[in-house]
């Protein structure tokens, strides 16, 4: 399949024009000031850790010591650099469809510090040139060099893309080809491969943009090598022992790294989420291009062990903070869990993937799910502060006092230490027009509804829809004859299509064949109702509770809106008497819902266990908000499952 272009794809959806304001006029110049330590701001370790870097970002002055601009010391996480390159990606992805002189100034900027700092072999990355050149991929098991270098690949190419400027592309390939010189299954080639997974879906995004086939190699050799021996890391370490080149002598977790077996013959999502799917991604795109019936399976096998067994309702995954790890299936705690914003959006890059090389519903329902939920509540409403953890349950006083939850932040910080998400949101969200369309030969699929004009090589395609807020999306198509697949989503009731010059020419399940000829118009309707969501039963953090979903959001409720929150117990059946407002709050647009609720009286006694106990309760009200919007309010509780009144006891 083939993605359209970000410039041919121009977005009319008020929500999400929104979206791309608020990325390009406030969270690109907020994020390049903290990069460059500007601006007095609050960095915050990602949990509590004295040891965790924070305080400043310091990003681009390593860059600049690097290049000998600067004196200092290289400070913050060993993979900073990588905060630099997704934000210059990010400026890339929006000048793709708007061109602003003042902006790509800034960013040429950066760029030409970048490039200083390149040694003259090709090798970059400030924390090993600055700290340690002698161990130069020497630490694969957690230098992250070429989770670097992935970074700076997709930079590159949306920079190259917007700009026509080549200078990051030139620097990204003389990155790879010191790269393509130190590893391979060649005699004195490290066969190993960098224990943060990026590297491998950039250079298959390389190789579809310069059509040089060695990149899709390294790629290729990259996921294969993998687990291929699982001594590597442990005999790497040793050799910088005996070298005397680090006394680092860490316990090498193999599932942390997906390193126990090659990925080909993986079966569950297990080990740190982002690397996980960022690795699930670059197997799916290996896969469309080179297919290979064992890497497929993997990945089949993996996507179901996450979406069967391992996703959270707003489609996070991670579920805890050991490791940013997945867990056993069905473990999915509320109020501890991870769901890192980064894991979140390698979520739908992987659905993405899977959904271009066979189309199948689940993928959009996943794309959907994790877009409006897991993925949007990484930002603020003001696109300056952003969570890193997106938890579903969040007691403040229990946040403040339990350790436990030290990665649980109660709001978002303006920044943190480990800033992978805050620019991973920026360079997703800015290209958000990348997602709701695909081509294949004279087949055109509807990914997202989402207001938009599609501009192809012979034919223009509208999509006038206020979705997500409203049930009708209506479809104009001028152009030569094409078949058009679109999608009844997971939770739309009572669909009916209507047509003018085109033809519904199938529906399975829930994928819609049309036939359309110039002229057509289509018009899709399907209800938006109040959903009570249950879990599977082995999901015992959920074992008699109840969330609720309208249209693609999950919602919660916040202290806030409601006070005694944990008091609150809903009822299934009464979710269709949920009254629905469209409203603008100081913090965006959102349709509100407010339901009956029971409210339980709190305790008389002081004791903290009672035999006999009748509880009492009284009709309320709840208030619920679309879940990425909470936080938004100041710190406050917040929920997402209810604990659920079941009253048709037989
Ligand atoms: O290690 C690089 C990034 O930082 C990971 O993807 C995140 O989980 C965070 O640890
Ligand atoms: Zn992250």
């Amino acid at each position: 399949m083939k993605e359209f272009d970000l410039k041919d794809v121009t977005i009319t959806s008020p929500f999400w024009q929104d979206y791309l304001r608020l990325i390009k006029e406030k969270t690109i110049p907020y994020q390049l000031q903290v990069l460059k330590d500007e601006i007095a701001v609050d960095v915050q370790a990602e949990r509590k850790d004295d040891s965790l870097p924070a305080g400043k970002s310091h990003a681009i002055e390593n860059f600049k010591i690097a290049a000998g601009l600067s004196a200092g010391e290289h400070f913050g996480w060993f993979f900073q650099d990588s905060d630099v390159y997704k934000w210059i990606e990010s400026v890339g992805v929006i000048l793709q469809s708007q061109s602003d002189a003042k902006l790509e100034a800034k960013a040429d900027e950066v760029i030409a510090i970048i490039e200083q700092a390149q040694e003259d072999d090709g090798y970059l990355d400030t924390y090993f040139q600055l700290k340690f050149p002698k161990l130069k991929y020497r630490q694969l098991y957690f230098s992250h060099e070429l989770y670097c270098a992935g970074h700076l690949i997709e930079a590159a190419l949306a920079y190259d893309k917007a700009t026509g400027k080549d200078k990051l592309l030139q620097v990204a390939k003389r990155f790879v080809s010191n790269i393509a010189e130190h590893f391979g299954y060649g005699d004195n080639q490290i066969q190993g491969a960098d224990g943060h997974q990026e590297i491998e879906l950039a250079l298959v995004k390389l190789y579809d943009y310069t059509k040089d086939e060695s990149y899709l190699r390294l790629a290729q050799f990259f996921i294969d090598v993998r687990g291929k021996n699982p001594d590597f890391y442990r005999e790497e370490v040793a050799a910088n022992l005996a070298d005397g080149l680090s006394d680092d002598n860490p316990m090498i977790d193999l599932e942390y790294l997906q390193a126990y077996t090659q990925p080909k013959h993986q079966k569950h999502a297990v080990g740190h989420a982002v690397r996980m799917l960022y690795m699930a991604t670059g197997m799916a795109k290996i896969v469309a291009r080179d297919f290979d019936a064992e890497l497929y399976q993997a990945c089949l096998d993996i996507w179901d062990d996450i979406v069967h067994r391992k996703m959270y309702v707003t489609g996070g995954v991670g579920s805890t903070v050991h490791g940013e790890a997945f867990v056993g299936p069905y473990d999915l705690p509320n109020d501890t869990m991870y769901c890192e914003t980064c894991a979140s959006i390698a979520l739908l890059y992987f659905a993405y993937e899977l959904f271009q090389i066979s189309p199948k519903a689940e993928y959009i329902d996943v794309m959907e799910r994790v877009l409006y939920n897991g993925i949007l509540s990484g930002a603020s409403a003001d696109g300056k502060h952003f969570f890193y953890v997106n938890p579903l349950e969040v007691d403040v006083d229990s946040c403040h006092h339990n350790s436990g939850k030290g990665h649980v932040k109660t709001q978002r910080p303006d920044w943190l230490g480990c800033a992978c998400c805050p620019p991973n949101f920026a360079r997703t969200i800015g290209s958000i027009g990348r997602y709701i369309y695909l081509e294949s030969g004279n087949e055109l699929f509807i990914n997202l509804y989402i207001a938009s004009q599609l501009k192809g090589k012979d034919f223009v395609l509208k999509q006038k829809t206020d979705f997500p807020f409203e049930n009708k999306v209506e479809i104009t198509y001028s152009g030569v004859q094409k078949t058009l697949y679109l999608q009844e989503p997971y939770w739309a009731k009572d669909l009916v299509v209507t047509c003018e010059n085109a033809k519904v020419l199938q529906r399975e399940g829930r994928r819609i064949k049309v036939y359309l000829e110039d002229g057509a118009h289509i018009v899709l309707h399907f209800g938006q109702p109040v959903l009570a969501v249950h879990s599977n039963p082995e999901v015992r953090a959920d074992i008699g509770k109840v969330a609720i979903q309208k249209g693609p959001f999950i919602y919660c409720a916040q202290a806030v809106d409601n006070p005694n929150l944990k008091y609150c117990r809903l009822d299934s059946k009464l979710v269709n008497q949920a009254h629905a407002v469209k409203e603008t709050k100081d913090f965006g647009v959102c349709t509100s819902l407010t339901l009956p609720c029971q409210k339980v009286d709190a305790w008389q006694e002081k004791t903290l266990y009672q035999f006999d106990y009748e509880e009492t309760s009284r009709l309320s009200d709840l208030v619920m908000m679309p879940y990425y919007l909470w936080g938004n309010q100041g710190e406050t509780d917040m929920q997402v499952w209810f604990p659920e009144i079941r009253r048709n006891v037989p």
